[in-house]
């Protein structure tokens, strides 16, 4: 696996340390609740051209950067070697900016402008990810062998948000299903969970109680091992902006995007359904299906139609797919099931 750096790192980007260390102590010092949220809008123009120390020999990432230069946030690193495959959508992909700048990421806040801007500090590398419950025993693997696990591909999928609205994105990652084969489940394995970081330091938004942290996620063993779920490690070509889930984080193109746990730093195989965060916040609400379907409205707002992002002011919402469009590839594995009731 070669990565490619850009060097093109505008002066402008390169953060004295001083902006970091003064962040840093602010968000200590802020300490929980409404005072943080208070703060919150001095503090995003500070970290807006502020950078992290994450250059990242392990990777294989060529360091082209000067020494002065080498604090500053590694943003475009290519990833190459993966193949183009033949999963598309045959529509217009969501512009980059789009993708990296409207995010659910409420580790780094609530609204959608928030994450691309408080991510930036945060360190995806080194990383691990420790694996765990129903296995033969547990272990853990960093981010390098999990490159390493199967050829990466590009996957062109629409994504679509349980709040109504959706992107195209052309992920880069490898089938969920491999990292699973190397996983060892044992029998008794009937449901994965991913657990996403909760670092306190590194994300604002753990040290509010809008969620029950840190994030957690579930799927069907059948759902993982689908040929469609993805473990995604980039976008466009590029190694996942912070935002968007770095290192490492699921995609489930058939579900709405919250099954899609971004920053994965644990998996447990378990024997019974696990509890998710949003079926914590609202059972009624959300479920741990999730699947995509226009037939069952979410309680407050349909789900019949969508709002394509990056699509323009004056374009319409567009009707929504049963299973986001991948009934023929998903379809069966839910033949019998109510899905009025596993929503
Ligand atoms: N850890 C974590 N993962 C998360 C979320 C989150 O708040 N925290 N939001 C989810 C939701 S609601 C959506 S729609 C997608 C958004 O992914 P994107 O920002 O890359 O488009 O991430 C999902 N994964
Ligand atoms: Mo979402």
């Amino acid at each position: 696996m070669i990565i490619q750096t850009k060097s093109d790192i505008a002066p402008s980007e390169i953060t004295p340390k001083e902006v970091f260390e003064n962040r840093r102590e602010f968000i200590q010092k802020a300490g929980f609740g409404l005072l943080a949220t208070a703060i919150s809008l001095p503090l995003h123009a500070a970290t807006l051209r502020s950078g992290a120390e994450n250059s990242d020999k392990s990777l294989g990432i060529a360091n082209t950067k000067s020494a002065a230069t080498s604090s500053a946030f590694n943003l475009h690193q290519k990833i190459s070697g993966y193949s183009k495959t033949t999963y598309g959508t045959g529509e217009k992909l969501t512009p980059y900016d789009d993708v990296t700048t409207y995010n659910n990421y409420y580790e780094f806040g609530t609204s959608k402008s928030e994450p691309a801007i408080n991510a930036k500090l945060f360190k995806p590398h080194p990383w691990t990810i420790s694996i765990e419950g129903e296995v033969k025993k547990n272990k853990t693997i960093s981010i390098e062998d999990i490159y390493k696990l199967a050829p990466l591909e590009e996957r062109i999928y629409r994504m679509r948000c349980v709040e109504g609205w959706s992107m195209v994105i052309p992920w880069v990652g490898l089938p969920l299903a491999q990292l699973i084969k190397w996983a060892e489940p044992n029998a008794n394995a009937k449901y994965i969970e991913f657990i996403s970081m909760a670092d306190s330091q590194q994300m604002t938004g753990v040290n509010l109680p809008v969620l029950d942290w840190p994030y957690v996620e579930g799927l069907r063993m059948d759902e993982a091992m689908n040929p469609l779920t993805i473990l995604a490690v980039g976008l466009y070509g590029e190694q996942l902006p912070n935002q968007n889930g770095a290192p490492i984080r699921l995609v489930v193109p058939w579900k709405y995007g919250f099954k899609g746990a971004k920053a994965i730093v644990k998996i447990r195989f378990t024997e019974k359904m696990p509890l998710t965060t949003w079926m914590k916040a609202g059972p009624n609400e959300y479920g741990f299906y999730a699947n995509v379907n226009p037939q069952v409205d979410h309680p407050r707002w349909t789900q019949s139609s969508e709002k394509r992002i990056g699509a323009g002011l004056f374009a319409g919402r567009i009707k929504t797919q049963m299973f986001n469009g991948y009934a023929e590839q998903v379809g069966q594995m839910y033949a019998g099931l109510d899905l009025r009731k596993n929503f």
